[in-house]
């Protein structure tokens, strides 16, 4: 069991949340222990799912860095999805079953031409691209995946933002019936997550539909979930039900849970640490060595102009 650190099987985002319910050390190592600080490898190791794994298919077979795509066993079986689990590895299983049809997404605010788009049409309207990209999640580890969509730029120029709109605000579905993990009141939910306009209309940042050639998994943030990839994980909010034009920074779930641990901006940043962990490296889903963690998560090039002016060690 001391082969699995425990950063790898406690879920970072919430550790301080948990500490402020407990007492006293006993009650924390307990906790730890009932989290999973006894499992074994094997039960992490992603069971191999026929209906979806098995006719998975992808264009490329690596990005364009070189680096491998992600086992699709490992990328949709090694999740962050809190309205259903803060584990991991019973994502897939929790969300099965979740009705992702018919959806629709809502999209309005300081907009000419509000309009609620159902994700069908969607998907005919807008044909899904191949897009292999690197995730980095938060708590330093990271994956590798062919996903398809479009960018969510087009989808904006449709509803035409007006000169007020400064930053584009995002919501999951909030459905307690569908998502356990809803009943758990300390957070806020739904979902929340948000992007200044200028990163919301970047090439780079996509509205997902599917990955590994086939339609979104329930536990990936079936049927439609944003994917920004030079931020940490958390900034690709799931599920997506409603996208407002705002004039204000938006709260997100996770800065209001942990303000001095999440900002807003979370661009993959090696050279400025989380409070509670180094920043400077990552486990790669199906590595053993650790990798380097690159600015931007590798796609300065293209983005690092979006925050010229801005300090980045404390624009977080
Ligand atoms: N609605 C919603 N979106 C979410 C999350 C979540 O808990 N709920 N977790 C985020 C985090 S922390 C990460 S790392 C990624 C994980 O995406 P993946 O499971 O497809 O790898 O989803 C992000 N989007
Ligand atoms: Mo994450």
């Amino acid at each position: 069991m001391d082969k699995i650190r425990s950063s790898e099987i406690t879920p970072e985002h919430i550790y301080l949340g948990r500490r402020q319910f407990l007492v006293g050390a006993g009650a924390l190592t307990a906790s730890l222990v009932f989290l999973g600080g006894c499992r074994r490898l094997s039960e992490l190791a992603p069971t191999p799912e026929a209906d979806f794994c098995g006719s998975a298919t992808a264009g490329a077979t690596s990005d364009e860095l070189g680096d491998p795509l992600s086992a699709c066993d490992a990328a949709t079986h090694y999740n962050n999805f809190y309205e259903f689990s803060l584990e991991k590895d019973d994502v897939a299983e929790l969300a099965r079953g979740f009705k992702t049809s018919p959806w629709t997404v809502q999209v309005g605010g300081l907009v000419n031409k509000p309009k609620t788009f159902d994700v069908d049409d969607l998907r005919r309207n807008f044909p899904p691209e191949e897009r292999v990209y690197r995730m980095r999640c938060v708590e330093a580890w990271s994956v590798v995946v062919p996903w398809l969509g479009f960018p969510l730029a087009k989808l904006l120029k449709e509803v035409e933002p007006t000169s007020k709109a400064k930053y584009v605000r995002f919501e999951s579905l909030h459905d307690p019936k569908q998502m356990p993990g809803q009943k758990d009141r300390s957070f806020q939910w739904p979902y929340i997550e948000g992007l200044r306009l200028d990163e919301a209309m970047h090439d780079l940042t996509l509205l997902a539909t599917g990955m590994y050639g086939k339609p979104m998994p329930p536990q990936n943030g079936a049927p439609i979930r944003l994917v920004v990839p030079w931020k940490y994980g958390f900034k690709n909010i799931k599920s997506i039900v409603k996208i407002d034009l705002v004039e204000e920074m938006p709260t997100s779930l996770w800065t209001a849970f942990a303000p001095q641990e999440y900002g807003f901006y979370a661009n993959v940043n090696p050279d400025v640490s989380h409070p509670r962990w180094s920043q400077s490296s990552e486990r790669r889903l199906g590595e053993r060595a650790r990798r380097e963690t690159i600015p931007f998560n590798g796609y300065a090039e293209k983005v690092a102009r979006l925050y010229e002016g801005m300090d980045l060690r404390t624009s977080y």
